[in-house]
């Protein structure tokens, strides 16, 4: 015989008990509420059971007990520490058993009602979101408790409020049942996290509505129908609708789409409340086996997103999601799918007010059941349906007036079964107006699109084409990559590729990068922190920290890169025919609201700019438009052409002038630096001088170029490796980082064969290779001058049987004394072979150390591409060809040994690569690698540098 015990509810599959039921959010009533939020009493116990719930009733004395920030999670605020897993459960699995050791934090908070609050009426108490179970207790009274942690939670107290100390009582307990539906890919992070507040409930007030507001692009108009439990009336007073609840009305309108979020502004008005509406007309079906809006296909150039705040995790601000919005918007980003659970309500406003197309998910995966073939995964299994019932209704029910809401999704990683079936027919069956997602069911049984996650290029061209089989329903769908592009660490590679592939098929209607911000925890100890940074048993190390945005919100060149891939206007030219070609790539606005200008570049200096007339073009159009003529003759040097479409006015997420798309194409081209060899070696006092430089005459190693000292320049193919190098540990593939260091790679020996002195070159023959294999690069530096500057000349040739490409190809060296930099060349951020498309070509500066990238966990980067020439402590170089410049004040090594920003200590010495060649990054760390084009292969190469000092 067991015992119940007050703690059942923690490891019962049911959703909760004593909830009212779920119900649509509305940003404004004029309805009295009374936020909760702010400093409550707060006791952390080991167990659930530790203490009895004597702390609820009136009169308890918590004077002791510590104070926490209502919402946050404690584990944030110095109470416990927070646990990060991917996808094992941290806890044995048992389900719905969860462990004895289970952190339970009680809450407790007096208030009194404001002097005017109305005397009549009910009241309700609603949780925007805790993790993961509460129960709850106002004036000692148990209300009830919930699991579900990113959902709202309401209960009716209107009988028990007082006019002065009400005393709320929120227990929470980390590990609940609802943990097992909770194993998203993120921080373990309990407590009351989102918004408590106190609402009043007038007599007649609203209680639950649906507006349904569809658009007939054929005709123009808008149907609005506001359905709602409580009869009212529904006025938009600039489209002159006055009518009851429930009854529809078709006026000309104008569409809602996220392009040109045109939102209406009502108000719903009951008996005893007014209640604001913000409507947008659109309409979402799948038609041709397409997702079309309004009338059209959509191509969705999505993120991600997670909730994220370095100090304050998952409970962000207004300002916080704001910044997230207007990031997005700024960088071309048209999509949000929210990962993996419904985020805070007024983000989605925010959704609606600036425009993005949203998918919403579900708070929901089961991705840790993977662990024993998915046996007991509670999708599959009955007994927890009601509770999956219960998350999508919550969901649904709270957001469906959303009109940036297009796709529902049921939840990620969850595996395939009845529970999910049972979601999306209950989805259906309320709101007929939205798509239903879920990438785990291969088959699209339950869903109305194909999604994948990190499928390669080649496999999703094949999905364009239609020639990936799956069932006969599959094949009549739209395909979306719900997740790709893994931007961890140094990356994603691969972007542009993806793009032409989904903007060449029909059928491919864009994709979601993973992600949109690393998950990094402000830490002194490591200026972020990740896995395993708290002690945790299980952790999966940096692996949360993989967005596009760094903790700080500051974008990350991934982020700069996918700006440029998915801009929404096409800038064309090749610099011979005086024309440019424009093309509008937005899926509904024309280009009214653009600018656009041409500048004229002479080794990259700027000699002409001005503005260029275009046609306002409608989606899809494109136009051949005439250039200037060329403000200089083009034989003053390498010219290039830019073309920007700009912001023609302030918008409500950036101002006049913003940049949204640019093109640049070269009208003639570079000069290639030479040196004639009139110079010869000269040896003498242990030294060669050759030109302006001088050797070390037993190793030939390069000493100083007029009065600047050089050391240790060398042949160099190691780089630190990136996330993406290594590769995550399921990956099939080769995984090129393990290679690489398994090889030795990051321990070539330089073996001196000779060092020859010639009448017009010095030349330094090597052989460079890794102890205790075969493989070797035979390398020769050949230098020569022309009395004043000083080029060199190196020749790589493998040796023996490379069937790996090489991480970088090109020297380094040191110098030292080093601060600013400036080059011609490809910036102003970092490129890399398969991430540099938003490289343009111009003359750039800088200082050494703004040319790093701060990746969380310490890694490549900071190579600037296409370099021609570059100045840095002194010295100018010249390249032939261009290379990737990168300086920085640690070795490689030490770059490469380093765990978190902290193990990065400035030495004296500036440290430069000039690389013929980098590996491509491609996203292994979570899918392909690099495209065959942009591996580094181990073959013969001759590139070229030419010094000289700056006088
Ligand atoms: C995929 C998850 O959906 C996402 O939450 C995240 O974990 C991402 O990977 C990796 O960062 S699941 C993947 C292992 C196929």
């Amino acid at each position: 015989m067991s015992l119940r015990t007050t703690t059942d509810y923690v490891e019962d599959v049911s959703p909760g008990s004593g909830a009212l039921p779920p119900r649509a959010r509305y940003a404004s009533s004029d309805a009295r509420s009374l936020s909760l939020n702010g400093s409550w009493r707060f006791r952390l116990s080991d167990t659930a059971d530790a203490e009895d719930d004597s702390f609820a009733q009136e009169g308890y004395e918590a004077g002791g007990w510590a104070e926490v920030p209502v919402p946050g999670h404690w584990v944030l605020q110095g109470h416990g520490s927070p646990v990060y897993t991917n996808h094992l459960y941290p806890f044995p699995v048992d389900p719905p058993r969860v462990p004895t050791e289970n952190p339970t934090g009680d809450h407790l908070r007096v208030f009194d009602l404001p002097k005017d609050w109305p005397a009549d009426g009910g009241a309700v108490l609603r949780f925007d979101g805790v993790e993961s179970c509460a129960r709850i207790w106002l004036n000692g009274t148990e209300l009830g408790e919930f699991k579900g942690s990113r959902l709202p939670h309401e209960f009716a107290v209107g009988h028990l409020l007082k006019t002065v100390d009400n005393v709320l009582a929120v227990r929470v307990h980390q590990w609940s049942a609802g943990s097992y539906l909770e194993d998203q890919d993120q921080w373990w992070l309990p407590g009351i996290f989102r918004d408590v507040t106190l609402l009043h409930r007038p007599a007649g007030g609203v209680l639950d509505f649906f507006v349904h507001a569809s658009y007939d692009h054929l005709a123009g108009t808008g149907t609005l129908r506001v359905d709602s439990d409580v009869d009212g009336r529904v006025t938009v007073p600039e489209l002159g609708i006055d009518v009851a609840t429930g009854e529809p009305v078709t006026v000309p309108a104008e569409p809602w789409s996220a392009e040109r979020p045109r939102l209406y502004e009502g108000v719903l008005a009951t008996e005893g409340e007014r209640v604001a509406l913000r409507i947008g007309f659109r309409t979402v079906e799948l038609s041709d086996g397409l997702i079309k809006v309004n009338g059209r296909a959509v191509l969705f150039k999505g993120v991600n997103r997670h909730e994220w705040h370095p100090e304050r995790g998952r409970a962000l601000d207004l300002e916080t999601m704001r910044e997230d919005v207007l990031l997005m918007k700024r960088h071309n980003i048209n999509a949000v799918r929210t990962s993996h659970y419904p985020p805070h309500p007024a983000f989605l406003d925010l959704c609606d007010e600036y425009g993005l197309w949203v998918i919403d998910e579900c708070d929901l995966e089961t991705h840790g059941f993977t662990e024993q073939g998915w046996r007991d995964n509670p999708v599959d299994d009955d007994r927890w349906t009601p509770a999956l019932l219960d998350r999508a209704a919550r969901m649904v029910e709270r957001d469906k007036n959303h009109p940036s809401i297009v796709i529902w999704s049921l939840g990620n990683e969850a595996g395939t079964g009845r529970g999910l079936t049972a979601m999306a027919e209950w989805m259906r069956g309320r709101d007929s107006s939205r798509l239903v997602h879920y990438e785990g069911d291969l088959d699209c049984r339950d869903t109305d699109v194909y999604s994948r996650m990190y499928a390669d290029h080649a496999e999703v061209e094949r999905i364009g084409r239609g020639l990936d089989g799956g069932t006969h329903k599959r094949r009549e769908l739209p395909f979306l990559l719900c997740e790709y592009g893994h931007a961890m660490g140094n990356g994603p590679g691969g972007l542009a590729d993806y793009q032409r592939i989904f903007e060449t098929y029909d059928r491919l209607q864009g994709g979601f990068i993973w992600e949109w911000i690393d998950h990094g925890i402000k830490d002194e100890r490591y200026g972020y922190a990740y896995g395993g940074d708290f002690g945790e048993e299980l952790h999966d190390g940096n692996f949360v920290c993989d967005g596009l945005l760094f903790p700080d919100r500051r974008p990350s060149p991934g982020l700069v890169e996918y700006k440029k891939v998915i801009e929404p206007v096409a800038v064309e030219g090749d610099g011979t025919g005086g024309t440019v070609r424009i093309t509008n790539k937005y899926d509904f606005a024309d280009l009214s609201a653009l600018a656009f200008t041409w500048s004229y570049q002479v080794n990259g200096e700027t000699v002409g700019e001005g503005t260029l007339p275009v046609p306002a073009l409608t989606a899809g159009e494109s136009a051949e438009v005439k250039l200037p003529e060329p403000p200089v003759a083009t034989a003053a040097g390498e010219a290039h052409w830019t073309v920007r479409a700009l912001l023609a006015a302030d918008t409500p997420w950036a101002p006049k002038d913003h940049v949204v798309a640019w093109g640049q194409f070269a009208v003639s081209a570079r000069q290639v630096p030479s040196v004639a060899a009139t110079d010869g070696p000269v040896p003498g006092n242990g030294l060669i001088t050759l030109g302006p430089a001088s050797f070390d005459a037993r190793t030939g190693a390069l000493r100083t170029v007029g009065g600047v000292d050089v050391t240790g320049l060398r042949l160099d193919v190691w780089r630190a490796v990136t996330d993406n190098d290594d590769g995550a540990a399921w990956q099939t593939d080769i995984r090129y980082g393990l290679l690489w260091r398994g090889l030795g790679l990051h321990r070539m020996r330089h073996r001196l064969d000779a060092v020859e002195l010639g009448d017009d070159a010095l030349t330094v023959r090597t052989r460079v290779a890794p102890a205790a294999r075969e493989i070797g690069l035979s390398t020769v530096y050949r230098w020569t001058s022309d009395g004043n500057r000083l080029q060199l000349t190196v020749s790589v040739d493998p040796e023996d049987d490379w069937t790996v490409p090489l991480p970088r190809l090109g020297i380094r060296f040191g110098l030292s004394a080093a601060d600013r930099v400036q080059w011609f060349g490809g910036g102003p951020g970092e490129a890399y072979p398969d991430s540099r498309a938003a490289s343009s070509v111009g003359r750039w500066q800088s200082t050494v150390d703004d040319l790093q990238t701060p990746y969380v966990r310490p890694q490549e980067n900071g190579a600037r591409a296409d370099v021609r020439w570059a100045e840095i402590g002194g010295l100018r170089i010249e390249g032939d060809p261009e290379f990737f410049f990168t300086a920085r004040r640690w070795t490689t090594e030490q770059l490469d040994a380093a765990e978190h920003r902290t193990d990065l200590t400035p030495g004296d010495t500036v440290w430069v690569n000039l690389d013929h060649g980098q590996h491509g990054l491609g996203s292994q760390s979570c899918g392909p690698g690099p495209l065959p084009q942009y591996h580094l292969r181990a073959e013969a190469a001759q590139f070229s540098f030419v010094f000289s000092e700056i006088s």
